[in-house]
This record gives structure tokens, C-alpha cells and sequence, in this order.
């Protein structure tokens, strides 16, 4: 595999297709990719009581474990296997268990806030954001909790007006002028499919010709 991976983050509200998008990217492309879901790196609440955990605001950058994903995408980058944390939204908390995560070409980031960190941006190849009306989005998100997951409508529609809908107005949206690309409607095939032949060219590209990834790597030696 080649150093440092290339690294690519999905970003966009939620329901707006991220995670559909990257998958289909990895399933696409192979066992060269890893996906990385941010909602893996909420904090871990074990101290607080469950209806404390209820009440936490899951769309604030606070809620997230930056530092933590920070060093395992570096990790990861760099050739290192990693212990990914895995998240419960049934208990609102982290899971016990993590699970050993190998390093890839290619490692996709994907979550409401992967265009949000600084130091992540630094990191990124490429910085995808997918814009889904949010019409659209709360209807997939009524149909994931309360359907798929079990929630109640009430709850669900609180919870988006109280902090779904502005924390994404704060600070979700916002990340769209740190993309590279935005696709409009989530899986969208054309989109998908030109992603697809980009991380393909990449690592076609790379055992091609040995060039790294990163910027100016070439000019790396080079006299000024
Ligand atoms: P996506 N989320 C929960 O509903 N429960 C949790 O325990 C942790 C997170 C939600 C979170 C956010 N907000 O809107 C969404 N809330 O997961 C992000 N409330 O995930 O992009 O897959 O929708
Ligand atoms: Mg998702």
C-alpha cells in the first residue's frame, strides 16, 4: 500500500445520503478502501445516566472526540492499524468493544461534521459535501428512527427543530465552502460513479508511476 493514504471526507446533513455515498464508493472500489464513520467517534458518556446521554446536543462539534480521530487518521495515513471505537444510537453511547481497522489506499471519512476540523482538513485529499434538501432529509430521518430504529415521531421532530436543524445551520452547512465537490441529492449515480473512477485513477495512478500522495510531495528535494 502506498504512503500516506489517500484521504477523502463526506460530509452534509443528516439523511442527506453520506453514508449510502461512501459506501457505494468502497463497494465499488475494493478492499482498498476503508470507511471511516465520524458517528464512531462521539464521545464516550458511560458517566452520565441514560436519560442525561438523551439530552445531549449530538449535532454540536463538542459532542465529537476530535483528538481521537485526529490520531487515528493519522495512524491510518501512515500505515498503522487502528482501534475504532464503535457507537450505540440505541444507548446513546459508545460500545464496549472497538474494532482493529488495517490501513488502505484510500480512507473515507464520513459524517455530518468531517469538513469541520482544521487539522482533519489539513489531512483530506479530497473534501466532498452532499447537499440534500432538507425536506428530503427529515423525511429519511423519520424513516431511520422512528421506523428503522424505533423512536418516537414526537421525539424525533423535537429533537430536529431543538438541535438538528440549527446546529446543521451553525455549523454542518457552513462546511460547504471547505468542499472541493458538492452533489446535489445524495446518491446521485453520475456523482458516485465520476467519485469512483477518481479513487480508482489514484490508485492506478500510484502503482503506475510510485508518486505519493499529498500535496507537493514532488517538489519535496527539489531545488528553489
Ligand atoms: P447521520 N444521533 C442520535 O440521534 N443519537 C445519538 O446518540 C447520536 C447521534 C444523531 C445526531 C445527528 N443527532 O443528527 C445524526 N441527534 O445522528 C448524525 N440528535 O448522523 O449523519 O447519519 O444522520
Ligand atoms: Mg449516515
Amino acid at each position: 500500500m502506498s504512503i500516506p493514504s489517500y484521504m477523502i471526507a463526506i460530509a452534509g446533513g443528516t439523511g442527506a445520503g453520506k453514508t449510502t455515498v461512501s459506501r457505494e464508493i468502497a463497494d465499488a472500489v475494493g478492499e482498498a478502501v476503508t470507511r471511516i464513520p465520524l458517528d464512531n467517534y462521539y464521545k464516550d458518556l458511560s458517566h452520565l445516566e441514560y436519560e442525561e446521554r438523551e439530552s445531549v446536543n449530538y449535532d454540536h462539534p463538542s459532542a465529537f472526540e476530535w483528538e481521537l480521530l485526529c490520531e487515528h487518521l493519522d495512524s491510518l495515513s501512515m500505515g498503522q492499524a487502528v482501534e475504532m471505537p464503535q457507537y450505540d444510537f440505541g444507548v446513546h453511547n459508545r460500545k464496549d468493544e472497538t474494532v482493529s481497522v488495517e490501513p488502505t489506499d484510500v480512507v473515507i471519512l464520513e459524517g455530518i461534521l468531517s469538513l469541520y476540523d482544521e487539522q482533519i482538513l489539513d489531512m483530506l485529499d479530497l473534501r466532498v459535501y452532499v447537499m440534500t434538501d432538507a425536506d428530503v432529509r427529515i423525511l429519511r430521518r423519520i424513516q431511520r428512527d422512528v421506523i428503522e430504529r424505533g423512536r418516537d415521531l414526537e421525539g424525533v421532530i423535537d429533537q430536529y427543530l431543538g438541535t438538528v436543524k440549527p446546529m446543521h445551520e451553525q455549523f454542518v452547512a457552513p462546511t460547504k465552502s471547505d468542499a472541493d465537490i458538492i452533489i446535489p441529492e445524495g446518491a446521485n449515480r453520475v456523482a458516485v460513479d465520476l467519485l469512483t473512477e477518481k479513487v480508482q485513477a489514484e490508485l492506478e495512478g500510484d502503482s503506475a508511476d510510485g508518486t505519493e500522495h499529498g500535496s507537493f510531495d514532488s517538489l519535496e528535494g527539489s531545488p528553489s
